[in-house]
């Protein structure tokens, strides 16, 4: 059944924790050194992960503020083997296009050169869970109008960055893996039109041995502008 929520909320109370300024900066100093040690992942151990921890994850993206609190997006978990075969399979044929076949424009195939990817996604069978980020542009109602969705691609993608922190803070590993055009991946998870594909996340601990570049953050001083 499709539900619409076309009604007004009452308004409560809510009066968040505030601690004293020593207590906020520990605090906040904790979850930045926490979220600096998160990398994208390549590489991934096949060791379960408990169906908990990624439903956790889901949890808190449902946190996530959203335009007009419309909550725009849906997580597909695929922990069978065959699907992910099939999700790899997909993924590796556009990723095939995308190098191989000179879809990528150059001075994009310029900007990728340094993290030495390839159309090669064995990690999307090796992980224990795939999860697919969709986000719903509308919602259509039951007399087939549509009720459209407000500020979705900031929604969704606030939604995503605190799956992956949550991910991070139980020690588990993602990759943000967009493989170009993700249509597969609506047709492989039974999607309906009004959902795009958004992000694929393989989901796992990170291999005994991986690796990852050896990249430094934009100091600070380029990203915080201050104003006179
Ligand atoms: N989706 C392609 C290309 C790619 C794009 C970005 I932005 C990356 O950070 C890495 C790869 C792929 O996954 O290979």
């Amino acid at each position: 059944m499709i539900v619409t929520r076309e009604h007004s909320y009452p308004f409560i109370p809510y009066r968040p924790e505030r601690y004293p300024e020593d207590e906020m900066l520990r605090r906040g100093r904790g979850f930045y050194e926490l979220m600096d040690q998160r990398r994208s992942v390549r590489f991934f151990s096949d060791d379960p992960v408990p169906r908990e921890c990624v439903e956790l994850a889901v949890r808190a993206a449902n946190t996530a503020p959203s335009g007009a609190h419309q909550q725009p997006w849906k997580f597909v978990l695929i922990g069978d083997a065959e699907t992910k075969k099939r999700v790899r399979e997909a993924a590796e044929a556009e990723e095939r296009r995308n190098y191989e076949g000179g879809r990528l424009p150059p001075d994009w195939r310029e900007a990728l050169a340094p993290l030495e990817t390839t159309s090669d996604k064995a990690y999307l069978e090796t992980v224990p869970w795939l999860v697919v980020c969709f986000a719903e542009k509308y919602e259509p109602r039951l007399d087939g109008t549509k009720r459209k969705h407000y500020y979705v691609n900031e929604s969704v993608g606030i939604a995503c960055g605190m799956f992956i922190a949550a991910l991070h803070t139980m020690g588990l590993s993602t990759l943000t893996h967009t493989p170009n055009p993700m249509a597969f991946l609506t047709e492989i998870c039974e999607r309906p039109s009004n959902e795009r594909p958004y992000i694929l996340f393989p989901v796992g601990y990170a291999a005994d041995d991986a690796e990852v570049p050896d990249l430094t953050r934009k100091p600070l001083s380029e990203v915080l502008i201050e104003m006179p």
